[in-house]
């Protein structure tokens, strides 16, 4: 059987996803016209202090007119709300010490505003390893994760 204590020591976790949602640029954990306003501003050139990681709604690396239309939207309730599935997983039940353990695994936002969704992987319990997927809206991202167990 595998030493899930002895496996947890040689990984590297992955990194964190962000603490609030993807459009609540002012962090206050909600997301309203106050977001929306604040991308419009900062899109305007005004001084706003906003978190433009979240500003970037549809995940495609910039922040434009196309993020602050998709938030009013979202807001006011035309499109949808992030929703991440995972699905396809690929995972062995058990492994004897030295083998190779392969981990699959697909993210899927079915919504209509991107996300940023932290996927674990775990075995027998324990969380392996944290894959972070920046899904676009309708988006899919593959994950895996390759270990050796001893
Ligand atoms: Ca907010
Ligand atoms: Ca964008």
């Amino acid at each position: 059987m595998v030493d899930v204590p002895a496996i947890l020591n040689s990984l590297d976790l992955g990194p964190e996803v962000p603490a609030f949602d993807v459009g609540d640029v002012n962090e206050d954990g909600d997301r309203s016209i106050v977001d929306a306003v604040l991308v419009q501003q900062f899109l305007a050139g005004m001084n706003v202090s906003i978190n433009e990681n979240l500003a970037d709604v549809d995940r495609n690396g910039e922040i434009n007119i196309v993020d602050a239309v998709l938030l009013q939207q979202f807001i006011a309730g035309i499109v949808d709300d992030a929703s991440a599935e995972v699905s396809d997983l690929s995972a062995p039940t058990e492994a004897e010490p030295g083998d190779q353990i392969n981990i699959s695994a697909t993210a899927e936002n079915t919504g209509g505003i991107g996300t940023v969704q932290g996927i674990e992987f775990r075995l027998a319990g324990a969380t392996l390893d944290t894959n972070v997927a920046d899904l676009s809206p309708a988006g899919t991202e593959n994950s895996s994760l390759s270990r050796s167990t001893r």
